[in-house]
């Protein structure tokens, strides 16, 4: 699997939170050739094959955690609350977890995380605007600020305790775009299994920022600075150009959600505390 001849050997370990949730499903069975044992982790039990096993995780339990990053090895982070939601469910999937997920990976010895940030750490960036790993952050969302907060964490840890993380922030990585956003958001599931498999073998990580897109023609994000990891993203969203657009409105260019880059994010419903 080597690309370089530097790359990492093919590593031991391999834990996958949300393994239950879309991308996990998108990726599971696919990683064999770079680790002899994966490890599949959600709430509940998550069916296997090869050589993978399950480990049934709550985010929110240190202890847990550390049950499951015992024996070290790399860490891919994707479980926790993925959409806009309460602060309660945030606090615990995402600001608990992340806290807990990088307080047991120093505990247990694990070196490597690919953190799973997303798009809505810059949701509130306009569309014209061509973004790169040092664009200020304007999360769009409380879903958004908790990645942050993450990102924020993986760095401490980096600089810290010398843990280094891939800070993907995810554009919408699904099997196929469905709206007209997705054709620049859009990343394909081989993509994610290439970048995963960029994560894994790159010598030197670091901390660094990338933006989880295809090689989409419309693009407004700039991945340059971290040519360094090798990761050069196949495929396009243009090939599904006419059936998104065949099957969507053209949308008004004023609504706020087509001005800024988070889509439907920005415009969603603050779920905060109600006013009595
Ligand atoms: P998903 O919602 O389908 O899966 C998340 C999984 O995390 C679920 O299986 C859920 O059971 C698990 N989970 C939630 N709370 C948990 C807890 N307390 N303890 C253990 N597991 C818990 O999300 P998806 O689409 O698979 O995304 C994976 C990750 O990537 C998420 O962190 C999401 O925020 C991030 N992401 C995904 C994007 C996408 O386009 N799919 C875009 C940007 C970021
Ligand atoms: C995300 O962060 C979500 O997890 C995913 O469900 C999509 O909404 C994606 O962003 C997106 O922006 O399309």
């Amino acid at each position: 699997m080597a690309i370089f001849p530097t790359d990492r050997p093919r590593r031991s370990r391999l834990v996958i939170t949300g393994a239950a949730g879309g991308i996990g499903k998108m990726i599971r069975g696919k990683l064999d050739h770079i680790a002899d044992e994966i490890v599949l982790s959600d709430l509940t039990d998550v069916s296997c094959s090869g050589n993978e096993r399950s480990q049934t995780c709550d985010l929110a339990d240190l202890d847990a955690v550390r049950a499951l990053l015992k024996g070290g090895g790399d860490v891919l982070h994707f479980g926790g609350q993925s959409t806009e939601a309460p602060f309660e469910r945030i606090l615990n999937a995402n600001l608990i977890g992340s806290y807990n997920l990088y307080e047991a990976a120093r505990l247990e010895g694990v070196r490597r995380v690919l953190f799973a940030s997303s798009n809505h750490v810059i949701g509130f960036h306009p569309r014209e605007t061509l973004l790169d790993a040092d664009s200020p952050m304007r999360p769009d969302s409380l879903y958004g600020v908790s990645k942050v907060y993450g990102e924020g964490l993986a760095h401490l840890y980096h600089d810290k305790f010398g843990i280094e993380s891939l800070l993907l922030r995810i554009g919408s990585c699904f099997k196929e775009p469905s709206d007209r956003r997705q054709l620049a958001t859009w990343m394909s599931p081989q993509d994610m299994i290439h970048a995963i498999e960029r994560f894994v073998m790159v010598p030197r990580l670091g901390c660094p920022v990338v933006y989880g897109r295809s090689n989409n023609s419309e693009n407004w994000w700039d991945n340059s600075k971290t040519d360094y990891l090798g990761w050069n993203p196949q495929d396009t969203a243009e090939v599904f150009r006419g059936k998104v657009e065949a099957a969507t409105e053209v949308p008004s260019p004023l609504d706020p959600a087509v001005k800024y880059q988070g889509g439907a994010f920005v415009t969603a419903d603050h779920p905060g505390t109600k006013e009595e």
